[in-house]
């Protein structure tokens, strides 16, 4: 008999990580789990209603639907899957544990741009000492260039973490150390099918441009954090919680389930970073 091939990272995926700060893999997840998943998200008015905007400097406006634990729910299982939290204790080097999970929303003509930061600027202000936490970007619907898909600079996390500031309504890093890193870094423009998946360092220069395009860009993005990792002090995202794991077709057999009403969605005002104190001003909660 065949032996099961794991969806685990192998070493090859690991090394690129470690010398680039990010790593794509493609068929991640497939179309049918990828199709099921934003199926289930179009339909979820819990999701819809719990969406925060953040607009751009430039009339475009993101929304992001944030929560904390995995629920019983399709995106939970997205975030407990095997392959998923295998290849997130394989990057960081052990116990990871679920730090947040978000649907970031980019609609046709409007959907906003993110500036040039890293997940650390955001995440050290929460009372994590080390940069060990990392991100999966799962692509939901094709993400491409004019749709304001994630665009990378390759190998900046090496550069250690940089000191972000309040720009317009965002946090984004230092300008003058972000000119300098695109010089000497190369710029990736991440295209992805649906269910492809890019894991990323927390100290991974991104960005992404607007939606202009008629094509939405929905994107499920799920962090960690390592359990060594706890933060020394409370935030918006919780201390080391262990996760439960799930086998990969657990996604599957979940269908069309989403989120319960008794999952707990961040609001703009549970952000208390005082550096985020003013783009939180700009920030407004779009439930409609
Ligand atoms: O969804 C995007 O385009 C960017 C997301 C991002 O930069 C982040 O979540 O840190």
């Amino acid at each position: 008999m065949e032996p099961v091939r794991s969806r685990v990272l192998d070493d090859a995926a690991v090394e690129a990580f470690e010398r680039d700060g990010y790593v794509v893999v493609r068929g991640l997840f497939d179309e049918e789990e990828a199709g099921l998943v934003l199926a289930t998200a179009k339909e979820d008015r819990r999701l819809a209603a719990h969406a925060m905007g953040w607009p751009d400097d430039d009339g475009g406006l993101s929304k992001i639907t944030l929560w904390n634990e995995p629920g019983d729910d399709i995106y939970g299982m997205v975030a407990r899957s095997e392959r998923v939290v295998g290849s997130m204790s394989r990057l960081l080097g052990g116990e990871v544990y679920h730090y947040h999970s978000k649907l970031m929303l980019k609609e046709p003509e409007v959907g906003g741009a993110w500036l040039w930061h890293q997940d650390y600027g955001y995440w050290y202000q929460n009372g994590c000492l080390y940069p060990l936490l990392a991100s999966v970007f799962i692509a939901l619907d094709p993400a491409t260039g004019e749709n304001g898909c994630l665009q990378v600079l390759k190998g900046s996390h090496r550069i250690g973490r940089i000191e972000h500031q309040v720009i317009g309504g965002q946090l984004g890093a230092d300008p003058e150390r972000v000119a300098v890193a695109r010089e000497r870094h190369e710029r990736v423009t991440m295209e992805m099918r649906p269910g492809d998946g890019a894991f990323f360092h927390c100290n991974l220069l991104h960005c992404s441009g607007q939606n202009r395009s008629a094509d939405p860009r929905w994107t499920l993005i799920c962090c960690y954090n390592a359990r060594v990792n706890d933060p020394f002090k409370p935030s918006q995202h919780p201390a080391y919680t262990p996760l439960e794991t799930v086998p990969d077709d657990t996604v599957l057999a979940y269908g069309h389930r989403a989120s319960s009403p008794d999952q707990v969605f961040m609001t703009v005002d549970d952000d208390v970073s005082e550096e985020r104190a003013s783009a939180r001003t700009a920030a407004r909660t779009v439930a409609d």
